[in-house]
């Protein structure tokens, strides 16, 4: 396994090979037998551009020749930001088929968070859009070519970027479509090694990689395709961004195209637009966090498009009310599938034969028969059965540590090798899981994790910003949404100021705080740490007070 990485213990590693789960295949060989069997079929369709198995697999090869010939090597690191678009599966699957690892950037990041994913994974290329949402990929990317001094390509998908850009070193700027070559016989990547790289929500002011090994993903898209019962007919719409785990591989993207299925590509998540799409390519699965899905049952009560060949519709990423679970069946006219997932692994999913109280109520149960899952109090030790306490688990596809992080993995896994999720979970009699809350620092912003010691750094950084202590706020759409308790070193901040202030640092815009309270001091626990139940309790009664007092 690549350096910095934290391999399966080996008595857990041929246990998993035993059982079948690891099949020593790497994803790229599996797209390409895939291919081999339903060439002609559709494999991907973004708006009017659609692309057969076979041209998917074409191009695949082509562009991991092409990247050879630009210098990109087996186990090279390349950090990808690209929206869902063809080119984020033909990229991912090029570098897979190379040996190179994608690091799988949102496409909301900005300065602050590429230049450490930058950073820690000492990547030698970018993929970028180029101009997107109004923000220049290429330029940023250009500034990081400077700072960096491994990082000496810059890969973009709009060609007219490349030409328009700013005096770039020469060679550093390559236009997406000319990496291209003739298909080279290329060693086959080692199924035990990382294939990519997901980001984690993170609890420590950055986000940490998480490696991602074609054994351990391979298992994870095949055992929930399996779930789901996917084949050649299923059609899945990526609504979600594609890097997300959720939509690439639960089964989503990856599992649909393993299962020689379609993958409809959204380039927003606007409802009516989805219908139409859903109508017009008989999607029939999706994935959605609860925020969309509120959206898409509202508009779904006014819409006339023709939803019947939706089937499924996944649901998860943060917490579903069950008063939306209760619509999302009757008013889709599909089954509800709630998922609980981490990009660290461990997926519990409920299952199509579990009965409506079970898919309304819980997060279902482990994908893997082999996942391991403790519920434990702040000592460690087993909660009684039913009790809720902090979900560790280990299991064939949940990670060992994360990529060059030797002093957190000591703190985030258990000695025995158990992941501790930070998540708040007790277990049914039936053996369902219900996620009761977290005691990670981390806002759950309608899906999106925002760490809370990030935002706080930033803050701090700002010259009237004594103290601060970010915590989630209630929101009625989003579930939660960010609020910053400040201290003033003066006079007091207002929200916009700071806000343009943590914009102008490079802080990716969903981490802006959404509101602001301006104290005197910090309430302490006993520790001497800021007590943060105190000011979630506070944040939320504040809210609570103004909502009541509104006319
Ligand atoms: C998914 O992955 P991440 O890595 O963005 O976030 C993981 C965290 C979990 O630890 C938990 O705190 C929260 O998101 N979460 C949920 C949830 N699903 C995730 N909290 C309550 N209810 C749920 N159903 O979010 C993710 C990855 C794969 C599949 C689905 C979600």
């Amino acid at each position: 396994m690549l350096e910095g990485c934290t391999p399966w213990p080996g008595e857990r590693a041929r246990r998993y090979r035993a059982a079948g789960h690891w099949r020593g295949e790497n994803l790229a060989d599996l797209l390409s037998a895939t291919a081999a069997t339903h060439h002609d079929r559709t494999a991907l369709v973004l708006g009017g551009r659609r692309l057969t198995f076979a041209e998917l697999d074409r191009r695949v090869a082509r562009t991991a020749a092409g990247f050879v010939e630009r210098g990109i090597a087996a186990g090279d690191r390349v950090v990808v930001q690209l929206p869902n678009v063809p080119e984020f599966v033909i990229v991912c699957f090029a570098l897979f088929r190379m040996g190179a690892k994608p690091v799988f950037s949102l496409v909301s990041h900005r300065a602050n968070e590429i230049r450490h994913l930058c950073g820690i994974s000492g990547a030698v290329a970018y993929v970028v859009p180029g101009e997107y949402q109004g923000f220049d990929h290429t330029r940023l990317a250009l500034d990081l070519v400077e700072e960096h001094a491994a990082l000496r390509k810059v890969f973009v998908l709009d060609r007219e970027a490349v030409a328009g850009a700013a005096a770039a070193p020469p060679g550093v700027l390559v236009a997406l479509d000319d990496v291209d070559a003739e298909p080279l016989p290329l060693p086959a990547p080692d199924p035990s090694d990382v294939a990519f790289f997901l980001l984690s929500g993170g609890t420590t002011a950055l986000p940490k990689l998480i490696p991602r090994t074609h054994d351990d993903y391979a298992y994870q898209v095949r055992a929930a395709a399996a779930l789901l019962g996917l084949d050649q007919d299923a059609v899945y719409l990526a609504v979600l961004p594609a890097e997300f785990n959720f939509t690439w591989g639960c089964p989503g993207v990856v599992g649909t195209l393993l299962s020689g299925g379609t993958v409809v590509l959204a380039d927003a998540p606007i409802a009516d637009e989805c219908f139409e799409t859903v109508a017009r390519e008989g999607v029939t699965f999706t994935s959605l966090v609860p925020t969309l899905a509120q959206l898409w049952v509202e508009a779904a009560e006014w819409s006339e498009a023709d939803l019947s060949s939706l089937r499924l519709v996944q649901i998860g990423g943060a917490r579903t009310h069950s008063s939306l679970a209760a619509r999302v069946g009757p008013v889709l006219g599909c089954r509800l599938q709630q998922v609980f997932g981490m990009a660290e692994g461990l997926l519990t999913l409920s299952r199509p034969t579990d009965s409506e109280e079970r898919v309304l109520a819980t997060q279902g149960r482990p994908l893997s028969p082999d996942d391991e899952v403790r519920i434990v109090g702040p000592a460690g030790d087993d909660v009684p059965p039913g009790g809720t306490g902090e979900l560790l688990t280990r299991g064939p596809y949940t990670l060992q540590g994360y990529y060059k992080a030797p002093e957190h993995n000591a703190r985030a896994f258990t000695e025995d090798g158990f992941y501790r999720t930070g998540d708040l979970a007790r277990l049914t009699d039936d053996g369902d899981l219900v996620i009761e809350g977290r005691i990670k620092d981390v806002i759950n912003r309608g899906g999106d994790k925002v760490s809370a010691p990030e935002v706080e750094e930033h803050l701090l950084a700002h010259p009237a910003v004594a103290e601060a202590a970010v915590v989630p706020v209630p929101d009625p759409f989003l579930g939660e949404r960010i609020g910053a308790y400040v201290v003033p070193d003066g006079p007091p901040p207002a929200l916009r100021e700071l806000k343009e202030a943590l914009h102008a640092d490079g802080l990716a815009d969903y981490k802006l705080p959404d509101w602001l309270a301006i104290v005197e001091a910090l309430p302490l626990t006993g520790l001497g740490k800021v007590d943060k139940k105190t000011l979630t309790a506070d944040a939320a009664a504040r809210i609570h007070a103004a909502d009541t007092a509104a006319p």
